[in-house]
Formats: structure tokens, sequence, C-alpha cells
């Protein structure tokens, strides 16, 4: 496809989410797989780059949470045109595991885990997803319910990601062997260093990464006072 092409679509999909229009999300998002252009770019560069632009209109006080919700319903509907494609695609990791998911407590910015999610099941991986606003114990409890290797919480606000060092320190008691990611737009990788988790991801491309990568180290490797056992 000419790039000019690729980039008339990617806007295309941006502005949708931009001006919550989920009519030209839908069709936007169909071109972009009937002209075959990449699904997951599509997602990344189109619509998640339209809530990117929505974000620094709310924080400049033009958008309020109304069109927040708007913006959010137009990305969703072309995400579940996207979606199904990226699912379909190649993109199967040859290490594959388990994973409990969800945004903490307090928080109900559900699209980034919700893209996260997307990627593992993309990669071959189970994923036990808890959702949003998710009481602290769920976590525990379903990582013991379905022995997932991985925990992974997102938090999109400052406040709800002070409850991440909580729930790491709940799952540890119980066992010392989970490996935990975290991510989301405050977290970073010194942070989640700080609240004791084993890896950070910035998107959801990366925290799949991270996850094979911690699912490949020996357990000598991973750092002290974690993961004994
Ligand atoms: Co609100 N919101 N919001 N919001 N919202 C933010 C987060 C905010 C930064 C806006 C701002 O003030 N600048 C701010 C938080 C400020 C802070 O804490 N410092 C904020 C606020 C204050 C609020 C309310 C309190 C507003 C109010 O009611 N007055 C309220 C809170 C409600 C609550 O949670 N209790 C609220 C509500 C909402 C809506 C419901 C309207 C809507 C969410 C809809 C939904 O998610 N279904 C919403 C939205 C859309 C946003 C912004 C504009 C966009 C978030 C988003 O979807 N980004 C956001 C501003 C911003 O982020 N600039 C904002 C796109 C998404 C793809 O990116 O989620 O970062 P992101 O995910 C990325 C990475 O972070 C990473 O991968 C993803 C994809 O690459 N990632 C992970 C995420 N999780 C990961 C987990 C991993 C690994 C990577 O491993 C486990």
């Amino acid at each position: 496809m000419p790039d000019h092409r690729v980039k008339e679509i990617l806007k295309a999909l941006h502005d949708a989410v931009l001006f919550y229009d989920e009519d030209k999300a839908v069709e936007w998002a169909k071109v972009a797989l009937e002209e075959g252009l990449d699904p997951f770019t599509a997602v990344m560069e189109g619509l998640s780059s339209g809530m990117k632009q929505v974000g620094e209109l709310y924080e400049k006080g033009d958008y309020f949470v109304p069109e927040l919700l708007l913006c959010a319903d137009a990305l969703y509907a072309g995400l579940g045109i996207l979606q199904p494609a990226i699912e379909a695609s190649d993109t199967v990791t040859a290490t594959k595991g388990s994973i409990v998911l969800g945004v903490v407590e307090g928080d109900v910015h559900d699209i980034g885990k919700n893209l996260v999610k997307t990627m593992f099941e993309a990669a071959g991986w189970t994923v036990y997803d808890l959702g949003k606003d998710v009481p602290l114990d769920r976590f525990v409890e379903e990582q013991e319910r379905t022995g997932a290797e991985i925990v992974g919480m997102s938090a999109l606000m400052t406040t709800s990601m002070c409850a991440m060092p909580i729930v790491i320190n709940k799952l540890r008691e119980r066992n010392a062997r989970v490996r935990v990611i975290l991510g989301g737009a405050p977290i970073n990788a010194n942070v989640a260093e700080k609240f004791g988790a084993d890896g950070y991801a910035e998107d959801a491309v990366s925290a799949v990464d991270e996850a094979v990568r911690l699912l490949s180290m020996p357990r000598e490797q991973m750092r002290e006072g974690r993961h004994e056992g």
C-alpha cells in the first residue's frame, strides 16, 4: 500500500476517535483491513494515537469527561473490527504462558489493559482478564485459582497505582514464585521496581516481550528478595 494511503487511513482512524465518531471508526477500521494495513498498526498509530490527543485536549480543558467517554466508545468501535484480525495474525511467540490481568481497584481506565490483553492473546497466551476496578484480593485469588505464572496490573492514575505494591505483597505472601508486571501511564521502570514488581512494560507489545523474558529467566537471576522458592 502506498505510504500516503497508509497515512490517510491512520489519520482517519485517529480523527474518528478525536471527534468521537463511532461510525467513522468502524468504517475506516474496515477499510484498513480490506486494504491490508497491519491491524496492530491501525490500532496503535490510528485509534490509540487519537486517544493520546484526546488526553491532551482534556488536560488543556478543551474536552471534559463526557467527551472522553464518547471518544472511548469510538475507539472501542474501531477496536471491535481490528482486534479479531490481530488475534488471527502470526505473532505467536515460542514461549507461551498464562497471565492474570486487570486494572487495579479505583481505576476504570481499561483501554490500555485491553490492548495488552489483545497482544497476549495474539501471542498465544492464556489471559485471565479480571477487568477494571478490580478489588485487590481478586488478583491473588485468581492467580491461585488458575496457577498463572504472571500477574499483570494496569493503573492510569497516580492515586490508583498505590494499590499495586499492596497486591504485590499479598501475592508474595501466598506464592513467592509468581512474577508481576506493571504498566500504565504513571508507571515507569523505577516505580515498578520500587513497588517490588519483576517487570515493567511501556506498551502492549513490550508487555508480551517482558512476560516472555521473565518466564525464560532462571529463578536465580530474579532480583534478590523476590521469587525465591
Ligand atoms: Co481519565 N484520567 N479519568 N478517563 N483519562 C487520565 C488517566 C488522566 C491522566 C487525564 C488528565 O488529567 N490528564 C487523569 C489521571 C490523573 C492522574 O492520576 N495523575 C484522569 C482522571 C483524573 C480521570 C477522572 C478522575 C476524571 C473525573 O471523573 N473527574 C476519572 C476517573 C475514573 C476512575 O478511574 N475512577 C476518569 C475517567 C475517564 C473516562 C471513564 C472518561 C475515560 C476512560 C474510558 C475507558 O478506559 N474505558 C478516561 C480517559 C479516556 C482518559 C485519558 C484521556 C486516556 C486514557 C487512555 O485510554 N489512553 C487519560 C489521559 C492520558 O492518558 N493522557 C485519562 C490510551 C491507552 C491506549 O493508553 O492506557 O496509557 P494507556 O495504555 C498503554 C500503556 O500505558 C501500556 O500499554 C497501553 C497500550 O500501549 N499499558 C500497559 C497500560 N496498561 C498496561 C499494563 C501492562 C503493560 C503495559 O502490563 C500489565
